[in-house]
């Protein structure tokens, strides 16, 4: 067997299904050996979409996606999905090809030290320099791409250690862990707090999320009855428990449920990651906060937690409800606030005006949206609208990005949902501007038949930058674009396309595409005054002081 067939031979043993990538002449070993394995090679349209499937492929599962390119720049193309990865917490592996290193014989033609470039981005970044190493760099890179915090790691395979032939290795098999539980020490002290606060609050973060969590979340979430909040990235970890729901916060302050925060004099964060941008700001004077997650806090200047509970947040959650179930006499003195604060968020979302309210569009999103339907959102102001207005009750159901925050996401981020939930609805939410900073995937979402539908919001700008120009009371300068029409853009990927043309034509539209299944796009004008009325002056006058 030679260097490519070890190395897919490996990735088989780790369970790998598919990999996603635009080869090169330097990865033509490892296509070969794909050919002859269980694995599907799923070909994109640019590297940066086979990074984004495979990062929400490890997002999703838990199990690190697979990503393949070229050298030099199919390897380059790489870096945003590598970051994206690292700060969201996705395992992914990403195999890139290079030069022979044993000779030169086409000088230095496209090489570009890759290993170096990925280090910063990845957990590890190794260059494969003998077959012999496989089997255990393999093992190696999926163990720390998977543990946590997860990430991505980087394998550069040169094409001569690819066609290198070798003995047959015996492949490492991969074993399940189990991560310490918190010390008893640290789950009594937990206790302590939560017992004599007179108004706890619950704050769900971005590690939250993880797959293996929900129920174990869930199940504490209902036994304590402390109502919660969530980080944008934590949104809909938690199934159920929506009489508990306090709000997202997707501003640092001043929203509506900062009235919630700002009373709090306990915050239970469990699994906060500051990657996320602040769902509140800590200062001298705020509530104590007890963080709890698989590793220990990071300290920030706005956020610098007084006691931690340590270990794998599950069984650690279940040993603090042990101690606490039925003995918090003030658990819901929070939740009263609730109905005050959801309420606002129904303000004009069934408003009648052309173009579309955001909230209107997110309302009428979620009425098309079953409750384990996926939408997968790219970056773009329509982000804070979902982050604070769409309410989720199945875990893993929003899938946004407030860590990297890249555009360009939505779409692949969507293929890799509807790949793995054919039998669910999926949706991506994109901007103008960021649909089509990877909108040549359409090619691949029809090509793989998936069921899908895009929906584009269109103000023909990049409304969020031009939003924030104007609270920074810049005058408004340089973010308008025009658009081709996206309906035709569609029917040419051999996609379909509808605009909507009128405020009550959102839902039956997007209710038609996914009804008709396949490959779909949804645009939809929007009136982003709302940006400007809601989030600046209401929140503003809802909030002087803040
Ligand atoms: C790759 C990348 N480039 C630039 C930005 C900065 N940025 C954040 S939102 C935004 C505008 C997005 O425009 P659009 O996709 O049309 O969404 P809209 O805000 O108009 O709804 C920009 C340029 C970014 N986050 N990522
Ligand atoms: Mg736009």
């Amino acid at each position: 067997m030679n260097g490519a067939g070890l190395l897919v031979a490996a990735l088989e043993n780790e369970g790998v299904k598919q990999i996603f990538g635009v080869p090169g002449e330097e990865n033509l070993d490892v296509v070969e050996a794909l050919r002859r394995s269980t694995i599907r090679l799923v070909v994109t349209r640019h590297e940066q979409a086979a990074a984004f499937m495979a990062a929400t492929h490890g997002r999703l599962t838990g199990e690190a996606g697979v990503c393949l390119s070229t050298l030099g720049p199919g390897a380059l193309n790489l870096t945003t999905g590598a970051a994206y990865a690292l700060l969201g917490a996705m395992p992914m592996i990403m195999i890139t090809g290079q030069k022979g290193i044993l000779s030169r014989k086409q000088a230095r033609f496209q090489v570009v030290d890759i290993v170096s470039t990925m280090t910063p981005l990845t957990k590890m970044a190794r260059q494969i320099v003998s077959p012999a190493s496989i089997p255990s760099l393999v093992r190696e890179a999926f163990r720390l791409a998977q543990q946590e915090r997860p990430g991505p790691v980087h394998l550069e395979l040169p094409e001569d250690i690819a066609h290198e032939e070798w003995e047959d290795i015996p492949l490492i098999p991969p074993h399940p862990i189990e991560y310490p539980v918190a010390h008893p020490a640290a789950l009594d002290r937990a206790a302590e707090l939560i017992l004599k606060a007179e108004r706890p609050l619950v704050m769900l973060g971005a590690a939250a999320s993880r797959p293996r969590l929900s129920d174990a979340l869930s199940a504490f979430v209902g036994r304590l009855q402390i109502p919660f909040f969530n980080t944008q990235m934590g949104k809909g970890s938690v199934s159920g428990g929506a009489g508990l729901y306090m709000g997202t916060a997707a501003l640092s302050e001043r929203d509506y449920v900062h009235d919630a925060i700002d009373r709090a004099d306990l915050i239970i964060a469990i699994g906060h990651d500051t990657v996320e941008k602040p769902p509140f700001l800590m200062g001298p004077h705020g509530p104590t906060v007890l963080h709890v997650g698989y590793l220990p806090a990071s300290v920030e200047e706005v956020f610098f937690p007084h006691a931690e509970l340590v270990g794998d947040v599950g069984p650690s959650l279940r040993l603090l409800a042990d101690r606490l179930e039925g003995r918090l006499a003030n658990a819901s003195a929070l939740l009263p606030l609730r109905g005050e604060i959801l309420a606002h968020l129904t303000d004009r979302a069934e408003e009648s005006r052309f173009p579309l309210t955001p909230q209107r569009i997110v309302h009428d999103v979620r009425q098309v949206m079953p409750e384990d339907g996926i939408a997968c959102l790219d970056n773009g102001m329509y982000k804070i609208w979902f982050a604070r207005n769409y309410r989720t009750r199945v875990a893993n159901t929003l899938l946004l990005d407030n860590a990297l925050a890249t555009m360009g996401a939505g779409l692949p981020s969507a293929m890799m949902a509807a790949m793995l939930h054919p039998d669910r609805r999926v949706l991506a939410v994109c901007g103008d501007g960021g649909f089509m900073m990877n909108a040549q995937e359409l090619e691949t979402a029809v090509r793989l038949k998936l069921n899908l539908v895009v929906l584009i919001f269109e103000d023909k700008a990049y409304g969020m930058i031009r939003w924030k120009q104007a609270v920074d009371h810049f005058p408004d300068f340089g973010m308008t674009f025009d658009n081709p029409d996206f309906v035709a853009f569609a029917r040419a990927h051999n996609a379909n396309g509808r605009r909507v043309e009128s405020a009550d034509g959102l839902a039956p539209t997007l209710e038609a595409a996914f009804q008709e299944g396949g490959v779909q796009l949804v645009i939809v004008p929007v009136d982003y005054s709302e940006n400007a009325r809601v989030l600046v002056d209401e929140l503003h006058q809802h909030s002087p002081g803040a």
